[in-house]
């Protein structure tokens, strides 16, 4: 019977998760069985080569080790420091050191030669995300005949960024070795077949690029999304009740703001923040009446850029905090941790407005979770970055270009001032999206358009191999 194997560049730790891919994964793992194989997290000086298995909450996963070295230059070089930003594209805050494209290479080569000893031949694989594009042709050349399918979680650049990173060539080909590549948006599926057009051999000079050839590659849309319905759930448990009890008890009358991220640059909090400050100065009727919570934990930390901008993000906070603060209110608070699920679910369903304004972004699966969480009787407001992939499945929300900040600010003023009636409607129009573009039947129809049929076994009827790392 043919096995799923799923590979990204992370097995998923205890606790809450700060990854989306972490929260998506998860769910489709606990409802199959099978292991999970991926980086285990440690780093050694000599990684032994044979994966160690081990039971993290319920799910059963093979982890191996790697070195510094190779870690630094696949993780925060070749993957951080320039796929990220320029899928991203943000090329000025990329840093191209094309040395590190060797350890990257090094890493998948080595997922490689872990996973295939594992491998049966009618084995599935599906890998995740820009850590791994090379894994396919890796694979491929120890032998592997298998199905490989190839999943992007983040956006994909444009012709012109793409040509900014070190061997883009190489990479687009080992993009061809995989027999399905998923991605979040239209927009992604549109900006890789003009770039698959555009390298395509020239009729003119003499020298003429090799083409790529993509005939044996599927190439489609896959909109993540998140278990909308357990968000609701989520949203009236006691864990959930005792952090509405707690902010009720906080802010008294004032309506709530939320913006909820990973401390990324790509995310457009500095310009959340000024947009908040213009909605304030522009409208003296909402100081003392809103409040921004912004959560946003710190993620690859070791990166400069992302230094750079909680440094940004603090000088912001402090401005707003000391241009409009009084003795008696706080305009906002910003607190720099992960919550749990149920907590978030929370603040999420306590939220008059969610600031989801990310200034690119793959899916963005705050905005799903927000919209399950919501009091149908008196649901709250989405304003949605028009680039992040949500857009595309969410226009019912009150979309802004995140760049402009006067857009922002009055699309904040439209949203604290919406009537019920409105904010019903738009709110019933968005929940019925979200649902249809639940994790669950993400997953599946991934999985069914890589291997036409074997979605059909359900829970359990198949062992699951999950090779896996997460951002
Ligand atoms: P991320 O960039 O991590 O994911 P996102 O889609 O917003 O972005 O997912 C964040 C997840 O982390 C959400 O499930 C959220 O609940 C959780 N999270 C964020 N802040 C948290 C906090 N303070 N405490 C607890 N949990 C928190 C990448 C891509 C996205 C894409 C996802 C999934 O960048 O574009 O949507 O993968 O494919």
């Amino acid at each position: 019977m043919s096995r799923i194997v799923i590979v990204s560049n992370r097995t998923p730790g205890k606790g809450p998760a700060a990854g989306g891919l972490a929260v998506a994964l998860k769910k489709v793992l606990g409802e199959r069985e099978g292991f999970w194989f991926g980086w285990s997290g440690k780093l050694t000086e000599s990684p032994d080569a044979k994966p160690r298995f081990e039971d993290i909450d319920g799910l059963n996963i093979a982890q191996i080790d790697l070195s510094p070295d190779d870690h630094r230059a696949y993780y925060s070089g070749f993957s951080n420091s320039i796929l990220w930003p320029s899928f991203h594209l943000r090329l000025d805050l990329a840093t191209i050191e094309s040395h590190w494209y060797e350890g990257y290479r090094r890493v998948n080569a080595q997922f490689a030669k872990a996973l295939m000893p594992l491998l049966k031949p009618d084995d599935v694989i599906w890998v995740h995300d820009y850590h791994l594009i090379p894994l396919a042709s890796e694979l491929r050349s120890l032998g592997a005949k298998n199905r490989i399918g190839f999943y992007l979680h983040i956006p994909f650049p444009t012709a012109d960024a793409l040509y900014a990173i070190p061997h883009h060539g190489e990479l687009m080909r080992d993009l061809s070795r995989y027999n399905l590549i998923g991605f979040q948006a239209n927009r992604d599926v549109a900006a890789f077949t003009d770039f698959a057009e555009h390298q395509a051999p020239s009729t003119f000079g003499t020298r003429a690029t090799e083409a790529v050839d993509f005939s044996k590659t599927e190439i489609a849309a896959f909109p993540i999304g998140s278990d909308p319905e357990a968000f609701a759930r989520l949203s009236a448990s006691p864990a959930a009740k005792k952090m509405i009890h707690r902010m009720r008890r906080a802010l008294g009358e004032q309506a709530l703001i939320l913006g909820v991220d990973r401390l990324d640059y790509s995310k457009g909090l500095p310009q959340r923040v000024e947009a908040y400050e213009k909605l304030l100065a522009n409208n003296q009727r909402f100081r003392r009446n809103v409040h921004l919570l912004q959560v946003a934990p710190p993620s690859r930390d070791t990166i400069k850029e992302y230094q750079e901008t909680s440094d940004t993000l603090d000088a912001m906070c402090g401005r707003v905090m000391g241009r409009f603060a009084e003795p008696d209110w706080a305009p906002l608070t910003y607190v720099k941790r992960a919550y749990g699920q149920p907590s978030l679910a929370g603040l999420y369903r306590l939220a008059r407005v969610a600031l989801v304004t990310p200034l690119r972004d793959g899916m963005n699966l705050v905005a799903h979770e927000y919209i399950g969480a919501q009091n149908p009787e008196n649901p709250g407001v989405l304003v949605l970055s028009r680039f992040a992939g949500a857009a595309e499945i969410f226009p019912e929300a009150l979309l802004v270009n995140p760049f402009d900040t006067d857009e922002t600010a009055e699309a904040l003023r439209m949203a604290l001032d919406m009537s019920l009636e409105e904010r019903r409607d738009r709110w019933q129009a968005l929940d019925a999206a979200a649902r249809a573009h639940n994790v669950d039947d993400w997953a599946l129809s991934f999985l069914e358009r890589l291997s036409p049929g074997i979605g059909e076994a359900g829970s359990g009827a198949r062992d699951v191999i999950y090779m896996a790392s997460v951002a």
